[in-house]
């Protein structure tokens, strides 16, 4: 199903925090923040989630905070590291904060900001925005590997669609913007999975809770500066989570609702 984009600027009034997780992302992590607050977003904040950096990001992210009192906020988290612990706490800081829209992308520049206002206002029809690249117009950076590629598509087309039933095209993706309902209507404590398998369980409890998703095409650039968190631990979660959640989640298979995912081009 395709949508049209709908075009209003009613979400201007709107409260928005971007959750950002970070490991190691000296390099990207000023950047990206003056990119975000340069949208022009009156009512945006950004929250960090570092978990423990070893290069100075912490220390970063303290500067921005004091430099952008009020609009840019920071979590540091001790004990084990993980992407779906930080996205967690992070989430439930964005609702403590009263945010209306919650949007979480990466530091690294994959997940260009430019696309925020153009997601937004895709919530007055849906719960959940996806910034996805397999949809039609989505582009993964053009230096990715044929092998990079292949991994992704199967992990996206053939992994998680066989294994989990699931309709959105891109089930890693990590861009994305939930209304503040949706997320609550999430129970964050019963998320599992800590690498970026993550982005796949919410996707899953999205699809099987009924929210409306609709995908938006979006070029995916390869990160432009630091070391990649990527590993074969994280990976090899990712293969054995899928069956666990599918496992997991059995009660929401019994409502046998029809998901909604849309695409908009
Ligand atoms: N808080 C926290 N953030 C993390 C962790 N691992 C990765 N991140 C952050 O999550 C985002 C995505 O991680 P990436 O390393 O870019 O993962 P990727 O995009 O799949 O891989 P590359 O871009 O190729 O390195 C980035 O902002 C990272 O800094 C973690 O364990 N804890
Ligand atoms: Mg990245």
């Amino acid at each position: 199903m395709t949508i049209p984009v709908e075009q209003t600027s009613e979400t201007e009034s709107i409260k928005i925090v971007v959750v950002i997780p970070t490991f190691n992302e000296a390099d990207n992590l000023a950047a990206i923040t003056a990119e975000l607050l340069a949208l022009g977003l009156e009512d945006l904040s950004i929250l960090v989630v570092d978990d423990a950096s070893t290069d100075g990001t912490a220390e970063i992210a303290d500067q921005l905070a004091a430099r952008y009192r009020g609009r840019f906020f920071v979590i540091h988290r001790q004990g084990p590291r993980g992407l779906g612990r930080s996205y967690v706490e992070g989430f439930r800081q964005a609702l403590r904060m009263e945010a209306d829209a919650i949007v979480q992308m990466d530091a690294d520049f994959s997940h260009s900001p430019h696309y925020i206002p153009q997601f937004l206002p895709l919530l007055h029809q849906a719960d959940v925005v996806v910034g996805s690249r397999y949809v039609k117009g989505g582009r993964l950076d053009e230096q990715w590997s044929w092998w990079r590629r292949f991994l992704s598509w199967r992990a996206n087309a053939v992994y998680t669609r066989l294994i989990l039933g699931l309709h959105v095209r891109d089930a890693t993706a990590g861009f994305k913007v939930w209304s503040r309902q949706a997320l609550e209507s999430i129970d964050l404590d019963a998320i599992f999975s800590n690498g970026y398998v993550f982005q796949v369980e919410m996707a899953y409890v999205s699809e099987r809770s009924g929210l409306r998703i609709v995908e938006v095409p979006i070029y995916f650039e390869d990160r432009r500066i630091g070391r990649s968190k990527m590993s074969v631990p994280v990976k090899l979660e990712a293969a054995l989570r899928t069956f666990e959640i599918r496992w997991r989640y059995r009660h929401l298979r019994a409502k046998d609702n029809h998901p909604l995912v849309a695409v908009v081009n």
